[in-house]
C-alpha cells in the first residue's frame, strides 16, 4: 500500500495529535479516528479527536469513544503538530475545521490524510489514500500493523464498527477484509452488540415517521438510465419527532427496493436563506456509479453510496437528480 510505512514513521515521531473525521460522523469517519487515537494515546501521544459538526458525539456511536477521546470542536487546542483526517476526502468535508488544515501546514506542521474515498483531493503532507478499500479503518489497521500495535478490544470494536457498516454487513468485502475482521473478532469484539447499538437501535417514534416518510415514496422504473429509481423524502416536520440516526437509517430501507437499482433519499435541512435546503442520499444496487451523479449536484461519495447538498423544492432537486443519474456512467 503507498505511503504506510511513512505515515507509521510520522505516527511514531509524533507527540501530539489531533484527529479528525467528516462533519456528520458515521461509524467509519468516527471509529477510525477512535481506533488510531487511542492506539497513539498508548504510545505515551497526546491525543483529541473530533468533527465540525455536531458539537456533541452522535449517540449511537458514544460506545466507541472508551477512552474519553473526543472533544468539542471548540474545545481543541489553537493549533497542533500533526493533523490527520480521516474518512475525509475534502478539506470541505471537514465543515468549520476546514481552516485548520492550511494552518497547521503554514506553521510547519504535518497533515496526515487516510482516507478510501475516489473522490479525494490529497490536501495532506502525507496520504494513506486507496479507494479499493472498504472502509478507512482498512487502512487504519494496515496502519497499526505496520506500528506493531497490539490491538485491543476497544481499539478492534472501532475499527470492526468501520468495516461492518462500510462494507454494508460485509457484502462488499474482499476475503482480506474478512481476516482482519477475523482479527479484530478474536480481540475481542462482540459483533452482535456493536451492529446492534449502532445500526439497528432505533426509539419507537421511528416507526410512524417511517409510515409517514415511506407512504410518499414513489417508483419511477425508467429512470436511471433503465435500473429504476425510488425515492423518498424526509421533511424536517417529518424528522422533528426523531434523531439524525433515524434520518439516515430511512436510505436503507428505501434502497431495498428490487424494482429499483437507485435509491435517493431527500432530507430537509434547517433553512438558512429563502429557499429549501436538502441533504441527499444516493444508493446504488451495482447498475450506475452514483458518485458521479453526486458530483453533478457538488457532491462525492463512493460509486454505490453518494450525498450532496441541494436547493430548492423537493421536485427541484428531484428534477436535477434524475438528469443526473440519465448521465451516470455505468458500472
Ligand atoms: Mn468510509
Amino acid at each position: 500500500m503507498p505511503n504506510l510505512k511513512e505515515a507509521a514513521a510520522l505516527l511514531a515521531r509524533a507527540n501530539d495529535v489531533t484527529l479528525l473525521g467528516h462533519v456528520r460522523p458515521d461509524a467509519d469517519a468516527l471509529g477510525s479516528a477512535l481506533a488510531l487515537g487511542r492506539a497513539l494515546q498508548q504510545r505515551g501521544v497526546k491525543v483529541r479527536v473530533s468533527v465540525g459538526e455536531p458539537e456533541e458525539m452522535p449517540e449511537t456511536l458514544r460506545s466507541l469513544d472508551a477512552g474519553g477521546l473526543f472533544v468539542t470542536a471548540s474545545e481543541l487546542p489553537e493549533t497542533e503538530q500533526l493533523l490527520v483526517a480521516l474518512d475525509t476526502p475534502t478539506p470541505g468535508r471537514l465543515g468549520k475545521l476546514a481552516p485548520r488544515v492550511d494552518a497547521v501546514r503554514s506553521a510547519g506542521g504535518d497533515v496526515l490524510v487516510i482516507d478510501h474515498h475516489a473522490s479525494n483531493v490529497f490536501y495532506g503532507t502525507h496520504h494513506v489514500v486507496d479507494d479499493t478499500a472498504e472502509a478507512t479503518a482498512v487502512l487504519v489497521f494496515a496502519l497499526l500493523e505496520e506500528l506493531g500495535t497490539e490491538i485491543d478490544e476497544p481499539i478492534a470494536r472501532c475499527l470492526y464498527a468501520g468495516l461492518v457498516t462500510d462494507t454494508s454487513g460485509f457484502r462488499r468485502a474482499r476475503p482480506s477484509t474478512h481476516l482482519m475482521a477475523a482479527k479484530l473478532l478474536e480481540a475481542g469484539v462482540d459483533p452482535d452488540k456493536v451492529v446492534r447499538e449502532i445500526v439497528d437501535d432505533h426509539p419507537f417514534a421511528w416507526l410512524p415517521m417511517l409510515s409517514d416518510v415511506l407512504a410518499g415514496a414513489r417508483l419511477e422504473p425508467d429512470e436511471a438510465r433503465g435500473f429504476g429509481l425510488a425515492h423518498a423524502v424526509v421533511t424536517l416536520d417529518a424528522a422533528r419527532s426523531v434523531r439524525a440516526e433515524e434520518v439516515e437509517a430511512v436510505i436503507d430501507v428505501v434502497r431495498s427496493t428490487r424494482e429499483a437499482g437507485v435509491a435517493v433519499v431527500l432530507k430537509e435541512a434547517e433553512p438558512t436563506g429563502p429557499r429549501q435546503r436538502w441533504t441527499v442520499s444516493l444508493r446504488s444496487a451495482g447498475g450506475v456509479d452514483v458518485s458521479a451523479a453526486a458530483g453533478e449536484l457538488g457532491g462525492g461519495g463512493h460509486r454505490q453510496a453518494a450525498g450532496c447538498t441541494a436547493e430548492g423544492t423537493a421536485d427541484e432537486v428531484l428534477g436535477k437528480l434524475r438528469e443526473a443519474l440519465s448521465r451516470a456512467p455505468l458500472l
